[in-house]
């Protein structure tokens, strides 16, 4: 076989070897991530943002950004959704609008789990869209998907909430959007506590500049090897 032959073999094997690690990590088992810190709030705060997700009242504790995500949830997670300080809650007669997270690192997002308020109810979010971007200021983004939590129907004292658990459209990024669109009827919204099923991804920049230069590496001794074998022939023929 000849070198020209031995050359693109090796750039199928590279091309081989890429879509391998691609597909290794969509096959990622995911990880319980709680955003970094937040970037934008339009809906104001009557108590602190990170009640949302800051797992205090949660029965078990997990690492952000390393914990499995279904053998946490697998333990029976209950949130207690009584004390005051266990929720967010909107500015009063605020009900809608969007909340930015930075996630500190890019992700692909699977599912998200909520745990809503039990008590209090009517401030519950209902309806929720949630939206996912490379970039702090939305310009770009893709939806993840349409929730709705649902009314638990009774005004209760739920001192060990069940989750809910939603399926998303697996999309990546760094920032995510929670646009809430409804509540469940009070003249605030609460979001008792929240995480992702999330998998770490390289940044996509960094991922094509490595693909590209394995690229051009494979392909140079190949391009070396056309080169060589024209400049023979010219050699043969002058
Ligand atoms: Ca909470």
């Amino acid at each position: 076989m000849n070198g020209v032959s031995d050359n693109l073999l090796n750039v199928r094997s590279w091309i081989g070897a890429l879509i391998l690690l691609n597909g290794a990590l969509s096959a990622q088992a995911g990880i319980v991530l709680a955003p970094s810190s937040v970037v934008a709030n339009n809906m104001g705060n009557t108590t602190q943002l990170d009640r949302a997700y800051n797992q205090v009242h949660l029965s078990h504790t997990y690492t952000s950004g390393a914990t499995d995500f279904d053998a946490f949830l697998a333990q029976g997670v209950t949130h207690n959704s009584v004390p005051g300080s266990s929720r967010w809650q909107s500015s009063n007669n605020i009900t809608t609008g969007a909340i930015d997270f930075d996630l500190g690192g890019a992700y692909r997002i699977d599912r998200i789990v909520m745990w809503d308020g039990g008590f209090l109810n009517l401030e519950d979010v209902n309806s929720l869209t949630i939206l996912i971007s490379d970039v702090s200021n939305f310009a770009t983004s893709s939806t993840l998907g349409t929730i709705n939590l649902g009314n638990p129907g009774v005004l209760v004292l739920d001192t060990a909430r069940t989750h809910q658990l939603f399926n998303l459209s697996s999309a990546s990024g760094r920032y995510v959007r929670l646009q809430i669109n409804s509540n469940q009827g009070a003249l605030r919204s609460s979001l008792a506590e929240f995480a992702f099923d999330a998998v770490a991804i390289p940044e996509a920049s960094s991922f094509a500049q490595v693909s590209l230069m394995m690229f051009i590496c494979a392909l140079l001794p190949a391009l070396r090897s056309r080169r060589a074998t024209h400049r023979d022939k010219l050699v043969q023929t002058s």
